[in-house]
């Protein structure tokens, strides 16, 4: 089984996560979570975090949002999982870098975390903020590049923001360089379904987009 949820900060919306422990799933099982994760944020909590994810019992795949420690999630080993350059956190927890295309089963992900906080201004830089938080070219080429080989068709897109057209009409709020640099999708790219977080909403935007904090999407594979 496949589940798709929202942001989930550590341990301060983790609680949604309790329905999943109660199902008896296997680390053949997977959780995606579309960004703030939050689980590599302090090394004072991160064995911590570590536990509570583990103990969900199935295989977690995050990626980042605009609250994660970029310092620490770049300490963890690069590995190739499911098709895509991850970082391996532990051993069923994996932070999917930008602009790759992860296979579970048959079914595609492509995969786009980053975001703009809105309140970085009274963040700290390298402490609380971020400057890698942005999608840069980089992330969109290397989509670019990964979507060739596949002839720019996936099953779903994970995003932790979205497009611009979707936040300025759908929730009012401003666009951003990064909700900019999302704007190839619905121009080059074929999907199902594309979900994502960031926005602490749950919403059906339409029949192909989703906007997911608390709710907990199980695909239909
Ligand atoms: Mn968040």
């Amino acid at each position: 089984m496949i589940f798709v949820t929202g942001d989930t900060h550590g341990d301060i919306d983790f609680k949604k996560l309790l329905q999943l422990k109660e199902m008896n799933l296997s680390f053949g099982d997977y959780l995606i979570i579309c960004g703030d994760a939050g689980i590599c944020w302090s090394s004072l909590n991160f064995q911590r975090f570590l536990d509570l994810y583990r103990g969900i019992g199935c295989t977690t795949i995050f990626i980042d949002g605009n609250h994660e420690n970029f310092d620490m999630l770049k300490e963890f080993e690069l590995v190739e999982y499911l098709g895509a350059v991850m970082h391996r956190i532990d051993e069923h927890i994996f932070h999917v870098l930008r602009g790759e295309i992860m296979k579970i089963g048959n079914t595609t992900f492509l995969c786009i975390g980053g975001a703009v906080s809105i309140d970085k201004m009274y963040r700290i830089n390298h402490v609380s903020w971020w400057l890698d938080e942005e999608i840069s070219n980089h992330d969109i080429d290397n989509a670019l590049y990964n979507l060739e080989k596949i002839n720019f068709k996936v099953d779903y897109v994970i995003t932790h923001c979205c497009d611009s057209p979707t936040v300025t009409k759908s929730f009012g709020f401003k666009r951003d360089v990064c909700t900019d640099k999302l704007m190839f999708i619905d121009k080059l790219v074929s999907y199902k379904h594309w979900y994502f977080g960031h926005y602490h909403f749950d919403r059906k935007i339409n029949d192909k987009k989703t906007c997911l904090y608390q709710e907990i999407i199980k695909l239909n594979i």
